[in-house]
């Protein structure tokens, strides 16, 4: 089993570049953002209170994150393995990610860190909120909440996996498909 944690600032391509992967690798794509906005669109009561979180920029509650990942590795026995895609966000989340994947004997095998320019993330957000309709995308001041949040809360899920060695720093500038050379590059190197 292969896990990967693809690791980026808001904008930064993990969504783009997850679609990819899951063609090419057929990784089980677990993308929180998707789960949530799924919870929304069906109006569940949690997608209502996640919703006003991110409404906001803000990072919804780990314990609330961290239920949904677990229900949705044991719905998932028997892949060949886990794409993890905006998650973990936070220290406390790592840490209940390498939990859960060691109660299923298995761990993380690589992060690949995104690397791209704040400037570029801006309009990325501005450009993706012409057609996504993404409610988080539209304002200024909630696509630097973001940034902040990712500085503050969420860098530290770097510097939990730099700590075993485990993090791969891309440059997430330029073509798409150059991008997705550079990261196949690195999952082949160790599958
Ligand atoms: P996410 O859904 O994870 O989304 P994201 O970080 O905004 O974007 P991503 O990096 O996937 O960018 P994309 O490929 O779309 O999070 C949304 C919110 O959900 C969070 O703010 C938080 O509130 C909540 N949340 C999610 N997970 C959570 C967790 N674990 N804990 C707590 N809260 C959580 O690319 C962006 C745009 O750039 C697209 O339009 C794309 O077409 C374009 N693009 C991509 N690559 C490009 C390139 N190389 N060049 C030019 N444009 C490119």
């Amino acid at each position: 089993m292969f896990n990967l944690i693809l690791f980026g600032p808001p904008g930064s391509g993990k969504g783009t570049q997850s679609e990819k992967l899951i063609a090419k690798y057929g990784f089980k794509h677990l993308s929180t953002g998707d789960l949530l906005r799924s919870e929304i669109s069906n109006q569940t009561k949690l997608g209502m209170e996640a919703k006003s979180f991110m409404d906001k920029g803000q990072l919804v509650p780990d314990a609330v994150v961290i239920g949904m990942v677990d229900a949705a590795i044991s719905a998932n026995k028997g892949v060949n393995g886990f794409l993890f895609d905006g998650f973990p966000r936070t220290k406390a989340q790592a840490i209940a990610l390498d939990n859960l994947l060691d109660s299923h004997a298995t761990a993380i095998n690589v992060v690949l860190a995104l690397d791209v320019p704040e400037e570029e993330l801006i309009a990325r957000m501005i450009n993706r909120a012409k057609t996504s309709g993404r409610t988080d995308d539209a304002d200024e001041s909630v696509q630097k909440k973001r940034i902040s949040v990712y500085k503050n809360e969420t860098l530290a899920v770097a510097e939990h996996y730099s700590a075993f060695d485990k993090v791969v720093t891309l440059n997430g500038l330029g073509e798409i498909d150059t991008i997705f050379t550079s990261i196949c590059a690195e999952i082949d190197a160790r599958a």
